[in-house]
């Protein structure tokens, strides 16, 4: 898509008091004064610009979307209506699960800039993954955010004009659905332009590329991707989406959102969660006990997640799917719980999926994860790389095959213990 003719103009710090010194709710936060305010750009993510504004009053965040793809620049253009799609997202999931996303306080379309919540003193999770520190309840807000956004954006909650509308809003992000569609699906498994990896993957790397059992899986799950309109999604649901204290959980940047399989979601997170074990010797001598936390995340995300969706799907079936007057109003709960059943074990086996594709691709393809990338000593950054290559293979292969979460951590447990990958 070709951007029109427009006013749009980056901001930088020194014209940003200026551009938004008149805009109600930011000066409701700031202050009216725009010479007392402060910016600095922070944007460390692969494609906007993050400002954290202050004053002696407050602090926003204001987020700006480039015409182009930061981490490569502006040789791959992007469109700015990925801001709209973003503000669009964050406001149905301050609806669909109140208090977990930063606040909207203004969106300007022309400009792609959304003004929000400063979230303090949060830290994005993989830095607090690397520094080996433990969040109280990320499981059950993690777990219980997916269940309540993925089952309310569905058909089983929405009715079917509000329904029809979203798919068709969302279905225009078509540049931001490409690049998922290329870097998460297919780039990885040849050797496309875009690619880069540990040298010391070679070996693994090429049998990967050979491997059909894999490459037919992979395009299953893009299949699914692409075809199955499921529910809205945050569409990029990683570990550098979610920013911690040692008590609470936020989750950001939704700009990605698009109608799509409830597993996507779930496993891209999942995915990061097991790089992140994987990654674990690169950060600190003696992990174990941490390791075995991660896992713990992992296994409580998906619990929290079946739980809630159960609930919800028992409380909250409004939709146009699997109507109460088909089964409950029957006579049948057990209609139900049977219908139930079956859809948590299609998520399951997407969520395993997904989570394979996602380590695969965040090993192989553009772009990578800190958790790796800042391992200096390029062997050991191999070695971690190589057991998640080694989890994410079976993960996409077996999907089908593969019980409960315990057997899953398992796997990654004996993996991360085998002498070599
Ligand atoms: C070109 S954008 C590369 C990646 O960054 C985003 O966070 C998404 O994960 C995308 O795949
Ligand atoms: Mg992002």
């Amino acid at each position: 898509m070709t951007e029109t003719a427009t006013n749009y103009a980056p901001l930088t710090v020194e014209t940003l008091p200026g551009r938004l010194g008149g805009i109600k709710a930011i000066a409701d936060r700031l202050g009216a004064d725009t010479s007392k305010w402060r910016s600095k750009e922070v944007g460390d993510g692969n494609l906007n610009l993050v400002f954290i504004v202050e004053s002696d009053q407050g602090k926003v965040i204001v987020k700006q979307a480039l015409p182009y793809v930061r981490l490569v620049g502006d040789s791959w253009p992007l469109p700015l209506k990925r801001a709209y799609y973003e503000y669009n997202a964050l406001i149905r999931q301050a609806e669909r699960d109140p208090g977990i996303v930063p606040e909207v306080y203004h969106f300007d379309e022309e400009q792609a800039i959304i003004a929000m919540e400063f979230l303090h003193p949060h830290i994005i999770l993989r830095q607090s993954l690397m520094a080996g520190q433990k969040i109280d309840g990320l499981a059950e807000t993690l777990g219980k955010f997916l269940a309540r956004t993925l089952f309310r954006g569905s058909d089983l909650s929405m009715d079917t004009a509000k329904r029809k509308a979203d798919v068709r809003l969302f279905a225009e992000s078509v540049e931001l659905c490409d690049i998922t569609e290329t870097l998460v699906f297919s780039d990885p498994y040849f050797e496309a332009e875009r690619n880069h990896h540990t040298p010391g993957l070679d070996p693994i790397v090429r049998e990967l590329r050979a491997d059909i059992d894999l490459k037919v899986g992979a395009q299953d799950m893009k299949a699914k991707f692409a075809n199955n309109a499921e529910t809205m999604l945050h569409g990029d649901f990683h570990t550098g989406s979610v920013m911690v204290t040692p008590t609470d959980t936020k989750v950001i940047d939704p700009e990605f959102a698009l109608y799509g399989p409830m597993g996507f979601d779930i496993g891209m997170l999942l995915g990061n969660f097991w790089m992140a074990y994987f990654a674990q010797p690169g950060h600190g001598a003696d992990r174990a006990e941490y390791q075995e936390w991660i896992l713990g995340v992992v296994d409580g995300i998906w619990a929290e997640f079946s739980t809630e969706f159960s609930r919800l799907w028992r409380e909250e079936r409004t939709g146009i799917l699997y109507e109460r007057s088909l089964f409950e109003d029957q006579g049948q709960p057990l209609g139900s719980e049977q219908a139930l059943a079956a859809r948590l074990q299609m998520i399951w086996e997407d969520t395993l999926g997904f989570a394979g594709v996602e380590i695969i691709r965040r090993t192989l393809s553009l772009a990578h994860i800190a958790e790796n990338d800042s391992i200096e000593e390029e062997a050991l950054r191999a070695d971690c790389e190589g057991r998640g290559l080694r989890l994410g293979r079976q993960l996409v292969v077996n999907r089908g095959h593969m019980g409960a979460m315990a057997s899953v951590n398992d796997l990654a447990r004996q993996i991360a213990q085998e002498a070599t990958v």
